[in-house]
């Protein structure tokens, strides 16, 4: 099993680099506005990113030298009262590619935790062109995670989200789809300062929430899935989104309509359904690299298992969120409400099939319950000390379903449960180092180690004092439209 995952990751490997390789001769031509070169990335250049001119040369040489990776696709897109690819003109088609691959060993620590070989990877496909007085993109978002991840997921103590064969994944982060984004973008400037934008996506990402953990500056090289995914920015991969937004300076607003649902266990299909659930976000973005957002969205059934509409609310504060300077941090807050407020989503006695027939192992209770609610608190920050050498680091304190993670199971209909919420915490630091092996292609290695705190009474279950370590290569290429000086 293991060795086909290896295989299959080496494999993803080659599939993205082949891809890579494609589109490559198609890197655009540099603005016309002074950038540094697209070689410079992480080595120091002369040429000042236009954005620093205002600053001293030793903070412009500071930046252009030292700075984290993001693959923010609303920055991407457009999806921004100011044009990131400063109103420069794109008569023909432009085609960026860029990705990722991890090659991960993951050891969970204690008798909940279990160790393997695996893979994290994606691959986006970004095009656009011109079109009436303003710019079409369409984007699409690949990842080979059902093939590289153990079925069941990533291995995660304390991760709780979606299902495996009808129960509740439990120590478990679930693998990305293989369509993680399908979307087609119209932006159109309103003056100089603001613009409007229409996005339709099969797949993609609704007006909720942070960007998503893995597109963040701030996460650095963190190749795990923060513990609060699933109350702060697990819609990144939503089957059915519509969303409009206008923005103006620092401000923009942005409405969504899409399908509640999380993704279910095949991993490899399309889904579709109505759009049965909305959402709308504030957008600011502040000088000096400050940004934030605050974000509401009416969830109809997003988890299989807990049938029901969550009300999620999210707050988030940013700095260096563009991945144009050393240093990026996060602290985002998010909170589902269940508006059944705890009360069981769907008693039991009202299906009209025998248990034993009942399509869901339906709870007695919602996780949400007893107090209606649970929070997910996240601070997060990664530092590029050298331009080859980053630190990151991410403090977690999140409630969680203490039955689901004692019984690592759903309960069975009509067994009683437990519905304690127990709050975890979780730090994890990490150090990462990259090396110049093949031009075009960014490659590292790096490693980290987690450590928890949670109440006496779980030892039994998480032992006295589980340590967790990921250690692993990435590979990297490609980046962003527009966003030459960033990388
Ligand atoms: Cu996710």
């Amino acid at each position: 099993m293991a060795t086909r995952r290896i295989t299959s990751s080496l494999a993803a490997g080659l599939w993205f680099l082949g891809g890579a390789i494609l589109a490559a001769p198609q890197e655009p031509p540099p603005p016309a506005s002074p950038t540094p070169a697209a070689g410079a990335e992480q080595s120091a250049s002369s040429a000042p990113a236009p954005e620093t001119h205002s600053h001293g040369d030793a903070e412009a040489q500071d930046r252009s030298s030292r700075n984290l990776f993001q693959s923010d696709m609303t920055l991407m897109l457009g999806m921004t009262p100011r044009d990131p690819m400063g109103g420069m003109s794109m008569p023909g088609w432009h085609i960026m590619d860029m990705g990722v691959v991890k090659l991960i060993y993951n050891r969970q620590g204690g008798p909940s935790g279990k160790q393997d070989f695996e893979s994290l990877n994606w691959n986006m496909l970004h095009a656009e062109h011109d079109l009436w007085g303003g710019r079409f993109s369409l984007m699409l978002m690949n990842s080979l995670e059902p093939a590289t991840m153990p079925r069941r997921g990533s291995a995660e103590l304390f991760q709780e989200g979606e299902t495996l064969d009808r129960q509740p994944l439990v120590d478990t982060q679930h693998p990305h789809d293989f369509f993680m984004n399908l979307s087609a973008t119209y932006r159109h400037s309103l003056g100089d300062e603001g613009a409007y934008w229409v996005q339709y996506a099969p797949v993609g990402e609704p007006a909720l929430g942070p960007t998503a953990f893995m597109h963040r500056a701030s996460s650095g090289e963190n190749p795990t899935a923060p513990l609060g995914h699933h109350g702060q920015d697990s819609t990144h991969i939503t089957f059915g989104v519509a969303t409009v937004g206008v923005g103006w300076r620092w401000i923009s607003i942005e409405g969504s309509a899409f399908r509640g649902a999380e993704p279910d266990e095949n991993r490899w299909n399309f889904e579709s359904g109505k759009l049965d659930s909305a959402s709308g976000r504030i957008k600011l973005s502040l000088p000096h690299g400050w940004s934030g957002q605050v974000s509401f969205g009416s969830i109809r059934d997003p988890e299989l298992l807990f049938p029901g509409v969550i009300h999620r609310t999210t707050a988030s504060i940013h700095y260096g969120a563009e991945g144009d300077r050393p240093l990026a941090v996060s602290l985002i807050y998010g909170r589902d409400h269940d508006a059944g407020r705890g009360l069981p989503s769907i008693a039991i006695s009202t299906s009209p099939e025998p248990l034993s027939l009942s399509p869901v192992p339906l709870a007695l209770e919602h996780p949400n319950a007893p107090r209606g609610f649970t929070e997910y608190w996240l601070i997060e920050g990664a530092y590029q000390i050298t331009p080859n050498d980053q630190v990151y680091g991410r403090g977690e304190y999140v409630d969680r379903n203490l039955q689901l993670l004692v019984t690592k199971r759903n309960p069975l209909p009509g067994q009683p449960v437990g519905v304690s919420i127990v709050r975890i915490k979780a730090v994890t630091l990490g150090y990462f180092r990259d090396f110049d092996i093949v031009q075009g292609l960014k490659t590292g290695i790096g490693a980290d180690l987690t450590s928890y705190i949670y109440p006496d009474y779980m030892d039994f279950i998480y032992g006295g004092h589980p340590l967790s370590t990921h250690v692993f290569f990435r590979f990297r290429w490609g980046k962003p439209h527009g966003m030459d000086h960033m990388m």
